[in-house]
């Protein structure tokens, strides 16, 4: 079977306007946040999801079953569905969740398909600031209506290096990548949402985007974005990443490699 095979403009269009119709959902949510109840998930006090982010996943998700049933599903409050199916939604209904409680404004909705296990088509709706970044293989990534290109760069004195977020996994490699960045003249920067800092690499406003531990849907539609942009990624989806998550680096082509060996090994171990 071909990708021929699969409605891929319709797949494309249901992407990018679910993930608008999301947007507006959470934006009813914010406006309203003081009355959400936010809960905590497991020990970590600073890891909190709110009802808006289960909402949001059931709409998107009954959404598209209603739309492709044939296909697959993975969300961060809900789980997964079908992961054998050859397209396979995976999506994330609040990506910065911890700014979305406090009325930060740096929160998306993001929504990404997977078509024969390759990132294939990416939607992320940021409300708060009118974008709508989409992407899909072989068609280009935009920023509305405007194409992403990847920096420049090819130096890591030359642009803002993202940094994710400080998890119990990888942690140990955190604070030395900083270091080691900043000793290179380099400067880091974080806004508390994977998926959108992911397009802002696509997007030639950072020069690289490091986590020492990330999960697929923080960063499955980014990848196209990155991919249709002219950026790298690491191998993310090794050792079943696609479920557990791994390291995880997207940066512009020049430079990849020096962010790469600042992070070191444990970046592919
Ligand atoms: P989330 O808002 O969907 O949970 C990777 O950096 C991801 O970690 C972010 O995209 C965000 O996804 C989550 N995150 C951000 N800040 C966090 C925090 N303080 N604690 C736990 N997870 C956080
Ligand atoms: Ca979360
Ligand atoms: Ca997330
Ligand atoms: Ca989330």
């Amino acid at each position: 079977p071909t990708q021929h095979d699969l409605d891929i403009d319709a797949r494309y269009a249901c992407a990018k306007n679910l993930a608008l119709e999301a947007a507006r959902l959470g934006m009813d949510f914010y406006r309203r946040r003081e009355t959400l109840a936010v809960e905590h998930k497991g020990s970590d006090q600073q890891d909190v999801v709110s009802i808006a982010d289960k909402n949001i996943e059931d709409f998107i998700r009954a959404r598209l079953a209603e739309q492709f049933p044939q296909d697959g599903f993975l969300g961060e409050e809900s789980g997964s569905a079908d992961l054998k199916a050859r397209c396979v939604w995976v999506i994330d209904p609040i990506d910065g969740t911890a700014c979305f409680v406090n009325g930060l404004h740096n929160w998306c909705v993001s929504i990404g398909l997977l078509v024969d296990g390759e990132p294939f088509i990416g939607a992320i709706a940021d409300p708060n600031h009118d974008e709508l970044f989409h992407g899909c293989l072989g068609r280009g990534a935009y920023v509305n209506q405007t194409r992403l290109k990847a920096s420049a760069a090819t130096h890591v004195r030359e642009g803002l290096t993202g940094a994710g977020t400080f998890h119990p996994r990888g942690k140990e490699h955190f604070i030395p990548f900083l270091e080691k960045l900043l000793a290179e003249g380099g400067m880091f920067i974080r806004n508390g949402s994977g998926a959108l800092m992911t397009a802002y690499v696509a997007a030639g406003r950072l020069i690289g985007y490091y986590e020492t531990e990330l999960k697929s849907w923080d960063c499955l539609a980014g990848l196209v974005l990155v991919a249709e942009a002219g950026g790298l990624r690491n191998d993310f989806f090794r050792n079943a990443g696609l479920l557990r998550g791994n390291p995880y680096l997207v940066a512009a082509p020049g430079v990849y490699r020096q962010l790469s060996e600042l992070i070191g090994p444990s970046l592919d171990a």
